[in-house]
């Protein structure tokens, strides 16, 4: 007989975050252990993105290699915004520019926002609203 009670499973763990009409969004497995996009590769440039709460607070994390994988540039934290959780990271990449998108997601709103970078992931530009109409914006 196999036994399913002997540990605690992660919907107890996540009852508080699920009362949040937010948390729906988020699935229980991204919650638990953040997400990593699918990695972007041009040429010998290597690139990569997560989201992580190590900080306590929902952050997209972002790290290049420009030398096929052997050697990775520092951790770079594109969302840095401690009043919503920054997940759902999208990644792309062609020639120089890299793409990274995401959600910033709290209680009271949920909108995607793009960061792009134009030498090989060193700097990026601006935090860029997505949903804006017209010109979009800068948060
Ligand atoms: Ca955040």
């Amino acid at each position: 007989m196999i036994s399913l009670g002997t540990s605690i499973s992660a919907s107890a763990i996540l009852q508080p975050l699920q009362q949040s009409a937010y948390a729906k969004q988020i699935s229980d497995k991204d919650i638990v252990s953040g997400g990593a996009s699918q990695p972007a590769i041009s040429g010998n440039n290597i690139y990569v993105a997560w989201f992580t709460n190590k900080s306590g607070n929902w952050e997209v994390m972002f790290r290049a290699s420009t030398d096929g994988g052997k050697t990775f540039g520092d951790k770079i934290n594109l969302s840095n915004s401690t009043e919503a959780d920054s997940t759902r990271v999208q990644i792309d990449s062609d020639a120089n520019s890299v793409v990274v998108t995401w959600w910033e997601t709290n209680q009271t709103s949920d909108f995607p926002v793009m960061r792009i970078s134009e030498d090989n992931g060193k700097t990026f530009g601006p935090l860029l609203k997505l949903a804006t109409n017209g010109t979009i914006g800068e948060g």
